[in-house]
C-alpha cells in the first residue's frame, strides 16, 4: 500500500473525527482506538463518533469511553471512516458533519470507494482494518504503546473468529505475534471478548439456541432473536454478538442464518462454510453485503415471510 496520500492527509489536517459502520465490533473498536492513539499523539484534535454505544465486553481497552453515539458539533477538518464498506453502513448522515476529506481504511471487498480522492485505502486479503492500521504502523516505522498493540490485537482476533476462520493466513498470525511481542495479552484479551458474559447475556443467548432449526434437508440452520427479548430478558443487543457464528456448526450445514427481527423488518446475519458465497446472496437484498463467509442484509418483511424468500434464494444457490 502506498502510505503518502495518507500521511499527507494527516499532516495537513489539524482535527479528525473517526467513525465506523453499525452494530460496532471488536475491529471497529480496535481501529478506531488505534488512530485515535496516533492523531493524539500528533497533537491532533481527535473525537470518535459511532451510532451505536460500545459493546461492554471491549470496555476494557484504553480510550474506548472515548467512544460517543451523538455527533458531536464543532467542525472537523477530516472523516476517517475505518472498517465500514459504505457510507450508508454508518447509519448517520456524513453530510451532516459538514466535512469535505474523507478518509476511507477498510478491508470489505464491497467498498464503494466513498473517500475522497486517493484516500481510499483498501485491501480485501487483509483479515481486518487492524491489520491495514499495522501494516500503516509497521511501514511508516510508527511506534505504538503496549494499549495500541491490545487495540489491533482485538480487531484481528474477532475478524477472525478467535483465529478460526479461512482469514487467518500465516501473515495475520505472524502480525499477532509482532502485537504479542508489543505487549498484547492474548489469554486475557480471549478472556474478556469471548468468555466473560453476564448472567443476563447468558439468559439471552440460551433464549437465542431454543429456536434452534433446520431447513433444506438440514443445509440451512437458522436461529432467532425476536427483538423484544432483550427487554423480556434484561439483556443488551450486544450480548447476541457472536450467536451468528454457533448457526453454521452443524455437520451437514452449508449456510447459518440468525435473524434478528420487529414485526416490521427481519434482519439476517449469514455464515458461510464456503461453499455458498453468502456476500453474494446478502447483495440481492438492497443495502446488504459483506465477506464470502460472513455477510448481512435486511429484509422489510415480517419473520415469517423474510425467511420464505432467503430460503428461496439460498436453495437456488444450493441447487
Ligand atoms: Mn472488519
Amino acid at each position: 500500500m502506498i502510505w503518502t496520500p495518507l500521511n499527507n492527509a494527516i499532516e495537513s489536517n489539524n482535527s479528525f473525527l473517526l467513525s465506523s459502520h453499525l452494530s460496532l465490533d471488536g475491529d471497529c473498536v480496535g481501529s478506531q482506538l488505534a488512530f485515535l492513539w496516533y492523531l493524539q499523539s500528533l497533537g491532533k484534535k481527535v473525537k470518535c463518533f459511532c451510532v451505536d454505544p460500545l459493546p461492554q465486553k471491549f470496555a476494557f481497552l484504553e480510550n474506548s469511553g472515548l467512544i460517543i453515539t451523538e455527533l458531536p458539533k464543532e467542525k472537523f477538518d477530516a472523516l476517517m471512516i475505518l472498517d465500514c464498506s459504505s457510507v450508508s453502513r454508518l447509519g448517520w448522515d456524513v453530510k451532516n458533519a459538514g466535512i469535505n476529506t474523507i478518509i476511507n481504511i477498510d478491508h470489505h471487498r464491497d467498498n464503494t470507494n466513498f473517500g475522497t480522492g486517493d484516500l481510499n485505502f483498501i485491501d480485501p486479503a487483509a483479515a481486518a482494518a487492524g491489520e491495514i492500521i499495522f501494516s500503516f504502523f509497521n511501514e511508516c516505522n510508527i511506534e505504538y504503546p503496549r494499549h495500541v498493540a491490545e487495540s489491533l490485537y482485538t480487531a484481528i482476533m474477532t475478524d477472525t473468529g478467535g483465529f478460526r476462520f479461512s482469514n487467518t493466513t500465516s501473515k495475520v498470525l505472524n502480525v499477532c505475534a509482532k502485537l504479542i511481542d508489543k505487549g498484547a495479552d492474548c489469554a486475557g484479551i480471549y478472556d474478556k471478548v469471548y468468555s466473560s458474559h453476564t448472567q443476563q447475556a447468558l439468559v439471552l443467548q440460551s433464549r437465542i439456541w431454543s429456536s434452534l432449526s433446520f431447513h433444506l434437508d438440514g443445509k440451512i440452520c437458522s436461529m432467532d432473536m425476536p427483538m423484544s427479548i432483550l427487554k423480556e430478558t434484561g439483556s443488551q443487543y450486544s450480548d447476541s454478538e457472536g450467536m451468528a457464528d454457533n448457526t453454521i456448526t452443524a455437520i451437514g450445514a452449508e449456510v447459518g442464518i440468525m435473524t434478528k427481527h420487529t414485526p416490521e423488518e427481519t434482519h439476517f446475519s449469514l455464515r458461510s462454510r464456503g461453499k455458498i458465497d453468502v456476500g453474494r446472496v446478502a447483495q440481492k437484498i438492497p443495502g446488504g453485503g459483506g465477506h464470502s463467509c460472513a455477510a448481512g442484509c435486511t429484509i422489510k418483511l415480517p419473520y415469517k415471510e423474510a425467511m420464505e424468500q432467503m430460503l428461496a434464494i439460498l436453495a437456488k444457490e444450493l441447487e
